[in-house]
């Protein structure tokens, strides 16, 4: 209890330490309003971060701006602000945060792309753990165009080179979610995501320049729960391991159907869904359908261009194919911080926290912290900090609740080879702590480690 006291005080604590090193600079690169242009470039996707936003956190001291500020407001294909804000589904990372992509245009038409390769090396000791080498990343394809004055239609796609790594995916002690068979729940590991992770189309509809509305639809997509996914966060990007915080915070990211509708004003963002709440079955190559039988509501808001605030609950029936009969509610909030720095650095940070409530009468909370340093475009260091309360790592599924912790910490060097190709080499390492009841089966509190090659294009 005191170590989970501990963590959760720590991952309290932190963003407002971090709010302390919010940037000054950027209010002296301001730039007049004249020097932006209404008109959208295919390439003005490389320098989004360093683009200025009246409407934004100089609005208090620009007021003249704001009344003029028609700038990039359609940039996002979801609505009325910078596309930097754009994470996961429809969620909002800080707009501060560095996108990065291939762009071309083909007639009416902006497309976009990028992809990541990743091959594992997990380790995780202990009696419990294993050992692997595996593939996995994400390939992305994005097609935009404009509908009208006041329309953007979004088409994208996500796949996944996740199924290669076989159903039982790859050993991560603590780690709990989803089957391999049919049967039993993968434990100790975590579950390949499916091929196709995304297939999805949006259209936003500005009302002006603060307003808009959109709607997306997706077969499988993200609805509106939580914090982007943990591979879009800026403070998690450069670690390819999952959360065990996963199945409390974002693992609806692939959702066998999902419909939302959203309203943004300024720096808010109101959004409902109605979408399929179990999760992906261990056939990963297919496309599941079914009733669109669960509910999500999610408030977000972006107060500066270096935070994003979001707290969202959700309905979700019958999640899991191994017990259609449990129903769960689920209740998050997070923030996450991005600060550019000097050199090509980048400080970020998530916080996040969860709790499920099943129809079970069980109530399960998780915390998540997460941080990454870049002094330089060559060198990262990563770290996540995670509690949960789990009944599913005893000896009986779904027995006692129990509280396990865990703390990773890493290094990743990134070799630029072209333009638009960097390669990544990266190690961390994990201590992890179980529960009294627990430590027999774990024979203490094991250790993990992972070490990765990255290809990143675009
Ligand atoms: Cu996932």
């Amino acid at each position: 209890m005191t170590r989970l006291a501990m963590i959760a005080s720590a991952i309290l604590i932190a963003p407002s330490a971090m709010a302390q090193v919010t940037d000054h600079s950027a209010h002296e690169d301001h730039k007049p309003p004249a020097a932006q242009t209404p008109a959208k470039p295919a390439d003005d996707h490389s320098d989004h971060a360093q683009l200025d936003h009246p409407q934004m956190d100089h609005g208090m001291m620009d007021h003249s701006a704001m009344d003029q500020a028609t700038p990039h407001a359609m940039s996002s294909a979801l609505g009325a602000y910078a596309a930097t804000r754009d994470g996961s589904g429809t969620s909002w990372v800080p707009d501060a945060s560095a996108h990065t992509g291939l762009h071309t245009t083909a007639g009416d038409w902006m497309l976009m792309g990028h992809a990541m390769l990743d091959g594992v090396y997990s380790w995780q000791d202990g009696p419990r753990g294993e050992e692997k080498v595996f593939a996995a990343g994400m390939l992305m394809i994005a097609a935009e165009r404009s509908i009208g004055d006041a329309g953007t239609l979004q088409l994208r796609a996500m796949l996944s080179p996740d199924p290669l790594m076989g159903k039982r995916g790859y050993p991560l002690l603590l780690a709990a979610g989803e089957t391999a068979d049919g049967v039993d729940t993968l434990i100790d590991r975590q579950h390949p995501h499916d091929f196709i992770m995304e297939l999805s189309a949006s259209y936003a509809h500005r009302l002006s320049n603060t307003n808009s509305v959109f709607v997306y639809a997706g077969l499988p997509g993200e609805p509106a729960f939580g914090p982007p996914a943990f591979m879009h966060r800026p403070a998690a990007i450069v670690s390819p391991e999952a959360p065990i915080t996963h199945h409390w915070l974002d693992s609806t990211h692939i959702t066998f159907g999902v419909l939302t509708a959203g309203w943004v004003h300024d720096n808010f963002k109101l959004e409902a869904s109605r979408f399929r709440g179990r999760e992906p079955d261990e056939h990963r190559y297919d496309i599941e359908t079914g009733d669109l039988d669960s509910s999500a509501v999610r408030l977000s808001w972006n107060p500066t261009k270096n935070w994003a605030l979001q707290a969202s609950w959700a309905d979700v029936a019958s999640p899991e194919q191994l017990e259609p009969d449990v129903d769960v509610v689920k209740y998050s909030a997070s923030a996450l911080y991005t600060q550019k720095l000097a050199d090509n650095g980048e400080l970020a940070f998530t916080a996040a926290f969860a709790r499920k409530d099943n129809s079970e009468e069980v109530t399960l909370d998780a915390w998540l912290a997460e941080a990454s340093w870049s002094p330089n475009a060559d060198w990262t260091i990563f770290s996540r900090a995670e509690a949960i309360e789990t009944d599913e790592l005893g000896l009986i599924h779904h027995g006692p609740v129990e509280e396990v912790q865990r703390i990773n910490i890493g290094v990743a060097r990134n070799f630029r080879l072209t333009d638009t190709v960097v390669l990544a080499l990266g190690a961390s390492v994990t201590q992890n702590w179980v529960s009294d009841a627990l430590s027999p089966l774990y024979d203490g509190n094991p250790k993990g480690a992972m070490a990765f090659v990255r290809l990143k294009i675009g």
